[in-house]
């Protein structure tokens, strides 16, 4: 028997572990940090803990670089609620499995959330969207050919990424723009051939997160909003090839603003 043969057992084991940790008993909302998110969270408010999440149960140390491993409850500004951080993000590529990506998701459910801010960094399909712009995920594509749910449970995923969420979000920055989030499995990003074909389905962004976690998030009942950092064009739609170093400072270049961004919304949530 390993951890995560049972996932809800699992998911309320990390959330009884991280209330006796962090001496909150219920986080009301949940953010999951991606790729150029790492310092985001700093504006939401105190950190009251912070825990490596390698000593949560079902947990296990990030693969990527620039992505935090640490879990952290943090008190948000004015309202008293409090926020449960997951600095750390579990890919499929990483082969632990589809209940290890969605792990988190479940234990923020299980600890008390209501609402859950995906956020990740990726490609950009629209030549407008210049590295570091931020994208409110309006839908997505799930091209991992894999889904979080087990069994005969036919989750509906119709408005899956929150109109009203997304509309509080448009009010902190009436200049966001949205778009379809297009997951692929990674961990090698797409040919150029393969962001045409993403294009033509209807996407505009992509990347190797999120949609599995919103997934499981809508079926644990939780309100989704899902905000992408274009850290990149897509591999054809800039002439430059990619790199991993581009992305991280994108990343950082775009700080100070999507920090602002997620403080402020959160603190309308
Ligand atoms: I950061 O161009 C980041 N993540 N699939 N494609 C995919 N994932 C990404 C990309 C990208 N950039």
């Amino acid at each position: 028997m390993t951890e995560l043969d049972d996932p809800q057992a699992a998911a309320r084991a990390a959330a009884e572990h991280i209330a006796a940790a962090t001496g909150v008993e219920r986080h009301d909302i949940a953010l999951v940090l991606g790729s150029g998110w790492g310092g985001a969270a700093d504006l939401v408010g105190e950190t009251v803990a912070e825990l490596p999440s390698t000593d949560v149960p079902g947990f296990a140390k990030p693969a990527v670089v620039g992505h935090v491993g640490t879990l952290r409850s943090v008190r948000i500004g004015g309202s008293g609620k409090h926020a449960l951080v997951l600095g750390a993000r579990t890919h499929l590529y990483e082969g632990r499995g589809v209940r290890a990506v969605v792990h988190g998701v479940r234990t923020a459910a299980a600890a008390g959330a209501g609402a859950l801010v995906l956020t990740n960094g990726c490609g950009g399909l629209r030549e407008e969207w210049a590295a570091g712009t931020p994208v409110l995920i309006s839908d997505h594509i799930n091209l991992t050919a894999t889904s979080p749910v087990e069994g005969a449970n036919f989750v509906d995923l119709t408005d899956l990424y929150s109109a009203r969420l997304r509309a509080v979000a448009r009010e902190v920055d009436p200049s966001l723009s949205e778009g379809v989030y297009v997951q692929f499995r990674g961990p090698h990003y797409e040919t150029p051939a393969e962001v045409r074909m993403a294009q033509r389905i209807g996407g505009d962004l992509v990347g190797m997160s999120t949609a599995l976690e919103a997934i499981a998030a809508r079926e644990a009942g939780l309100e989704v909003l899902g905000v992408s950092l274009v850290t990149n064009p897509a591999a054809g739609i800039s002439p430059t090839p990619l790199s991993h170093a581009e992305v991280i400072e994108a990343g950082q270049a775009a700080g100070p603003r999507i920090s602002a961004l997620l403080a402020a919304v959160v603190a309308k949530l």
